[in-house]
């Protein structure tokens, strides 16, 4: 005779208390993982970050010499982790001083991610700029808050000196 311990898929969703957990669960259905459907019972489903800040590269390559070059070689880049286009219009990405980007009118696609680089240049439907002359991410430690149109923030990355970018 055999017994079965069995968790619930439920009850293991509720203990993803933590954005850590949360993401993790999202980058296991990214992979095309399998999730146990009803993780949509109270709000989980509004917990996962649709759209997540998805890596960071706070410390620009080589001498910090503010630089076009070297200020577009920062970057956050901004991942829709869902399979439908997202409109991002007027949602802002910014630092814990307050420097912020505004996205103008604005679709992510299913899927696909955008690079938002500090200094000059074209804008594309891949790549943003700040239009910063000097750089917007601490190499020491900062945050990145992501927040909609509405200011409800939807996503934050945070780090400190180590390394020169982070995956969130
Ligand atoms: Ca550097
Ligand atoms: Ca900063």
């Amino acid at each position: 005779m055999r017994t079965f311990t069995i968790t619930p898929a439920t009850e293991a969703a509720a203990t993803l208390a933590s954005k850590a957990a949360t993401k993790a669960l999202v980058a296991a259905t990214a992979a095309g993982l399998a999730v146990a459907a009803p993780i949509a019972t109270a709000s989980s489903a509004q917990a996962l970050p649709a759209i997540m800040i998805y890596k960071v590269q706070y410390d620009s390559p080589g001498s910090d010499t503010g630089s076009n070059t070297s200020l577009n070689a920062e970057f956050v880049v901004i991942k829709n982790t869902t399979r439908s286009n997202r409109v991002l219009t007027g949602w802002t990405l910014r630092d814990k001083t307050g420097y912020t980007y505004k996205f103008p009118a604005f679709t992510l696609k299913a899927g696909a991610v955008v690079t938002i680089h500090t200094g000059r240049g074209t804008a594309s439907s891949t790549h943003r700029y700040y239009n910063r002359a000097w750089y917007v991410w601490n190499n020491t430690g900062d945050t990145a808050y992501l927040r909609n149109a509405y200011g409800t923030t939807v996503d934050t990355c945070s780090w400190s000196r180590s390394g020169t970018a982070t995956y969130c």
